[in-house]
């Protein structure tokens, strides 16, 4: 193998690993892979702004393995002026998930909000041509790279009627099922969702939502999932939410928590924090308990990146992880419910190594080197630099390795995403960093755990 190839290999194999054990800030593993080992999927809402905040982007990337865009695929995105689509800031989440190794839930295509207004003010005809092009377009430029699409979103109302909308208005009860068929059509591969809120437990709107499901199912609408968005209120997760999953399942649908959050009167206090935590293991033991619900999804990951209080005045504090970036009790209770600490659960994980092997002629890159420099020291933990520097060359991504030997743990990092294995650690540069000129430097950072001698390591970095 050439000087090139190994440096390929290694970072192919990097890239594979499997966090098995992990950074979490609470030292269990990431919800990420916590849900995966039961078969489900944890996800977060990212804004493209939010990738620019490179701790909390750090902190999605190492407990969220599904993206959702907060705003940037919804119609006054994609398509502002009619036939004037732009994708810029959809695949700037999609760039920023896909680095983190993330999978992405599409949302949304057919809204009576977020659309511009003129689309409200088509005529029927025209307005029955602009969604199916408007369909057309968006998945067609996302094809093969969001794993769903919320197609229809959020077109009840409380009572389970139609919601009266632009589109119900002008196209009437059909334009659900043009929807979907439109959306198959578009991409046969993404599973298509309808998605709402208010609708999580048994009551008229998710009897509305459920009438519409079977009789999809029975003619024929191509419908594979419902997203339950889960905007909750603390000591109110309705009792039915388990029975409603399940009940939604049993038509032949996949299921969903789509946009979850448990907003309290703020300040937050600890009576609070603690019955959200009941909360949220009330709502991922519902999900678990239902084979077919698929994952579970918060509106943002922490309290400052939250629709909450700009929505709700006096409300907010309804995320698994607070202002600083710090897991509250409700993290706790989500982990321990996906079998974290705190259970008896079994986690296995698997790691995969593949093996690149590229032959190269003329000049061999001269690679990049790591420093790792013990930035603060507490009872019981520490805080890390790690400068990364290009070598005479260019480089385009890094990874940066070592060990531990006495022991520490990293708790939380920022500039790179760091998989642990044991006392082995890789950090990978972000989606932002990995591009350095030749003798440029990067660094990252973490916090991390430990108890007695705190040698400091020797990295080794690679680069291509
Ligand atoms: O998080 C989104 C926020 O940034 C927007 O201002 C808001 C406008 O309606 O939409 C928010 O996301 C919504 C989601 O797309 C659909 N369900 C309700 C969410 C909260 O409003």
């Amino acid at each position: 193998m050439t000087r090139l190839g190994a440096v390929a290999a290694a970072l192919a194999s990097a890239a594979a690993l499997t966090v098995a054990l992990s950074p979490a800030a609470s030292a269990a593993a990431p919800l990420r892979d916590l849900a995966a080992a039961r078969g489900r999927y944890f996800g977060n809402a990212m804004t493209a702004g939010d990738f620019n905040d490179s701790a909390y982007r750090a902190l999605s990337a190492r407990e969220a393995g599904v993206v959702t865009p907060g705003n940037e695929m919804k119609w006054d995105a994609t398509e502002p002026s009619r036939g004037g689509f732009t994708f810029t800031r959809g695949d700037q989440v999609v760039a920023g998930a896909v680095a983190a190794n993330q999978k992405v839930r599409g949302h949304t295509l057919v809204w009576h909000s977020q659309t511009p207004a003129w689309v409200q003010s088509l005529s029927a005809t025209d307005l029955r041509t602009a969604m199916v092009n408007h369909i057309n377009t968006v998945m067609g430029h996302y094809k093969g790279k969001l794993f769903a699409w919320d197609v229809v979103n959020e077109a009840f109302a409380e009572d389970g009627t139609r919601r009266q909308s632009f589109w119900q208005q002008k196209l009437g009860d059909g334009y659900i099922a043009e929807a979907f068929r439109a959306a198959r059509a578009a991409d046969p591969t993404v599973k298509l969702y309808y998605n709402d809120y208010n609708t999580d437990g048994i009551g008229a709107k998710s009897d509305g939502v459920y009438n519409m499901v079977k009789a999809f199912k029975q003619q024929g609408v191509p419908i594979d999932g419902v997203g339950f968005q889960a905007h909750l209120i603390v000591g109110q997760v309705p009792s039915t939410t388990r029975q409603n999953l399940q009940r939604f399942a049993d038509l032949g649908v996949d299921v969903a928590i789509t946009e979850l959050d448990i907003r309290m009167k703020t300040p937050a206090d600890s009576a609070k924090l603690a019955q959200q935590a009941r909360d949220y293991a009330e709502v991922t033991n519902a999900c678990l308990a239902v084979t077919r619900c698929v994952g579970i999804t918060t509106w943002g990951l922490s309290d400052n990146h939250s629709w909450i209080p700009g929505v709700f005045p006096g409300e907010g504090a309804a995320l698994p992880f607070d202002t600083n970036l710090q897991p509250k009790p409700a993290y706790q209770a989500m982990s321990t419910a996906f079998g974290g600490p705190g259970t008896t659960t079994t986690t296995t994980t698997t790691t995969t190594t593949t093996t690149t092997t590229t032959t190269t002629t003329g000049t061999p890159p001269t690679g990049c080197t790591a420093t790792y420099r013990i930035t603060g020291q507490w009872q019981g933990g520490f805080q890390a630099e790690v400068r990364v520097s290009a070598g005479a060359a260019p480089i385009s991504r890094w990874a940066v390795d070592w060990t531990f030997t006495d022991g520490q743990s990293v708790s939380s990092s920022w500039n790179a995403v760091l998989t642990t294995q044991g006392a082995s650690v890789t950090a990978r540069n972000t989606s932002y960093n990995g591009t350095l000129p030749a003798g440029a430097g990067t660094t990252f950072g973490f916090v991390g755990t430990s108890n007695g001698p705190n040698a400091t390591p020797s990295p080794t970095c690679t680069a291509a």
